[in-house]
């Protein structure tokens, strides 16, 4: 806990719209693996995004279960990751909502997602999909999140979620943490194997296109032998505009072996699609099977994944409450008041900043909310709001805290 205090946080996010791909794998969860030793990170199954398009409700909480197996089966360690589910922390859908009130109708309207999912699904053109960048930038900065591992076709999402924390700071002050989008070099964006001019997508229509994580090492290697290349013949191997279909599949081959793309086109020198595409799909089974493996290995435990989950939800829900009570809200005016009893304490504060002091208040259960000081000089006044039964406990850890800050009553 003290070790992750000074590390810098992840968010980042899958919905379960569909089963996961390898564009998701290369895209966004091989990246949160590599980064997740340096980092703190929060890596969520955005459930509340899926229902922009509809969804069946039996599939919906199967795959969240299958994805977060999958996610610990690709290497994330539940004990080191906060793994949870979106819908699990009732602050993303509140800050969602405040967030939606700085978001303005005209740069939505510019989001490609929003124009591409609304001409997928006509019959449906929800409120939601339309707010869905205001949302997903509530799930980033709900967590004062540094940095935001995903695939090429999210960093539009990222820049926007940079500008609603802009101008809500420009109003408020200094409140949330302005994130960076890690787009990686290799992988940030994947096609389809059959129209490689779409990206890979999990809800896509046409079977041959997609590649699951879960799919068996036949069907694999049936997708790539059926993957749409070119006529070319002889040395056609290579990277270039023109070729799509074709760089998709090196840069496919890239993130399994780790080889460039000069070495493979080196590799494939004067030897025809016939050879290279059935290449392609076993270093991609290779880069599964164990993933696989461990993550059917996984589903057969339940308990254990709902365990996991209820752990993650709670780490989650006490990091996205700590920032959404003592930032955002708080900042915008709004008073903090628990229902089961709220205590004032008039402090004496040499700290500029009482927030810092707040946050490390609930390593001891305690919240505490920075208010006006009334205009007296030196004295912040602090509203302590505790549960009554949590007080007897928590005021004695309290007070030396407050003596190691220097505040006195
Ligand atoms: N083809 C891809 N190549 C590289 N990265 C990809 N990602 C998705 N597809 C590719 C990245 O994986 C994460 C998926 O997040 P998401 O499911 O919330 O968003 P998405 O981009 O809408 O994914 P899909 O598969 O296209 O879902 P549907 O079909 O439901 O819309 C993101 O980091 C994304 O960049």
């Amino acid at each position: 806990m003290e070790e992750a205090a000074h590390k810098k946080i992840i968010f980042s996010g899958i919905q379960p719209s569909g089963d996961l791909t390898l564009g998701s794998y290369m895209g966004a969860i091989k990246n949160w693996v590599a980064l997740s030793d340096e980092y703190e990170c929060y890596y969520c199954i955005v459930d509340m995004h899926a229902i922009t398009v509809r969804q069946v409700p039996a599939d919906l909480r199967r795959r969240a279960l299958s994805q977060l197996a999958q996610y610990i089966a690709c290497g994330l360690d539940p004990k080191k990751n906060t793994l949870f589910i979106q819908s699990h922390v009732p602050a993303h859908a509140q800050l969602g909502w405040v967030l939606d009130c700085y978001t303005m109708f005209g740069e939505l309207s510019r989001m490609t997602q929003f124009k591409d999912k609304s001409s997928k699904n006509a019959d449906n053109i929800n409120a939601g999909l339309f707010t869905y960048p205001a949302l997903m930038a509530a799930d980033i900065l709900l967590y004062q999140t540094d940095l935001v591992p995903v695939g090429g076709d999210q960093k539009q999402h990222v820049e926007i979620c940079r500008d609603i924390a802009m101008r809500f700071n420009n109003i408020y002050g200094d409140v949330f943490t302005i994130p960076e989008p890690y787009i990686p070099p290799t992988g940030a964006r994947i096609m389809s194997l059959t129209s490689p001019e779409n990206k890979m997508s999990k809800s896509d229509k046409d079977p041959g296109g997609c590649i699951y994580i879960m799919q068996s090492p036949d069907d694999i290697m049936r997708c790539f032998k059926r993957a749409v290349t070119d006529s070319e013949t002889g040395h056609c191997v290579y990277a270039c505009p023109e070729k799509l279909g074709v760089t998709n599949l090196m840069q496919i081959y890239s993130v399994c072996t780790g080889k460039t793309m000069d070495e493979i086109e080196a590799e494939f020198d004067g030897m025809g699609y016939g050879a290279f595409k059935p290449a392609v799909g076993e270093a991609v089974v290779e880069t599964l099977r164990p993933i696989r493996e461990e993550a059917e290995r996984l589903m057969k435990d339940k308990a254990y994944l709902e365990d996991i989950l209820r752990d993650g939800a709670e780490r989650a829900a006490y990091a996205a409450n700590r920032e959404l009570i003592y930032g955002a809200l708080t900042d915008m005016g709004y008073a903090c008041a628990r229902p089961d009893g709220a205590f004032y304490l008039f402090l004496k504060s040499p700290e500029p900043d009482a927030r810092a002091f707040c946050r490390r208040a609930m390593d001891y259960d305690i919240l505490l909310v920075p208010g006006d000081d009334f205009g007296c000089p030196g004295y912040a006044r602090l509203a302590y709001c505790v549960a009554r039964s949590q007080l007897q406990r928590s005021l004695p850890a309290f007070r030396k805290l407050a003596e190691s800050y220097g505040l006195s009553k």
